[in-house]
């Protein structure tokens, strides 16, 4: 899978080459490259904002700018990625529907956001676009919500996580529950102790304990997963 990203911070996205994912990258399972969005300006000033149309507090990033990177870097099977709250809610869904595409192109916005014919231009040329919010409350821009979905979509391709056992039963899988909680030695640690059932060796009754625990993880931490799972 090829990502590229476009921001006006590109040293925002050093710690994708970090962990599994850098690795992934070093290894050539994933082709990341991070491009500054002034690269593609043609002012002395470099300018990528301008005041909004209609007025208002902030600043706007314009389309001619934004229309030239995009252009520059997309390919036949481009999908084009716009973090912003007020995008569709990112889930582990959204990330396994992205996980086997060519080529994601995130468009990092800052400021107030970009201009919204971008997004309308790309979608009318065929291109896939994707707003995509983080959940609900604000971020300076899209730079650390291109972090997540990148690590999110990109621990899905084969190769980049060595055990893919790792990847079942997770929380957000399909059954739409929140993972059971976990233990590791020692068995007894500042007076709390490891659940029986768990040393007991009966394989069962660990797999009952554990699917009951995500069940009331899920009903007392989510009601609104555990409401879904009822209806
Ligand atoms: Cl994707 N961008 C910004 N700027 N803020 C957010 C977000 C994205 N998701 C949640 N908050």
């Amino acid at each position: 899978m090829r990502i590229d990203i476009v921001s006006v911070f590109p040293e925002y996205l050093a710690p994708l080459q970090l962990s599994l994912i850098g690795k992934a990258a070093t290894a050539g399972v994933l082709d990341i490259a991070v491009h500054d969005l002034r690269n593609w300006t043609t002012d002395k000033h470099r300018t990528v904002d301008d005041t909004p149309f209609g007025g208002g507090a902030g600043m706007v990033m314009k389309p001619d700018v934004w229309g030239r990177a995009i252009d520059d870097l997309a390919t036949e099977d481009t999908v084009l990625v716009l973090p912003t709250p007020s995008g569709e809610v990112f889930t582990q869904g959204i990330a396994e529907s992205l996980k086997a595409e060519q080529h994601l192109l995130f468009a990092c916005g800052r400021y107030e956001g970009i201009d919204a014919r971008v997004a309308e231009h790309y979608a009318a040329s065929g291109m896939t676009v994707r707003e995509l919010s983080l959940g609900d409350y604000v971020l300076n821009g899209g730079e650390v919500a291109a972090l997540v979905m990148v690590e999110a979509i990109g621990r899905l391709v084969p190769g980049v996580i060595g055990n893919p056992e790792s990847l079942v039963e997770e929380s957000h899988g399909p059954d739409g529950l929140l993972e059971y909680p976990v233990y590791t030695k020692p068995p007894q640690w500042r007076g709390l102790n490891v659940p029986d059932v768990l040393l007991s060796g009966h394989h069962a009754k660990v797999a009952q304990w554990r699917q009951q625990q995500a069940r009331e993880r899920t009903a007392a931490r989510r009601p609104d997963l555990w409401a879904k799972i009822q209806g």
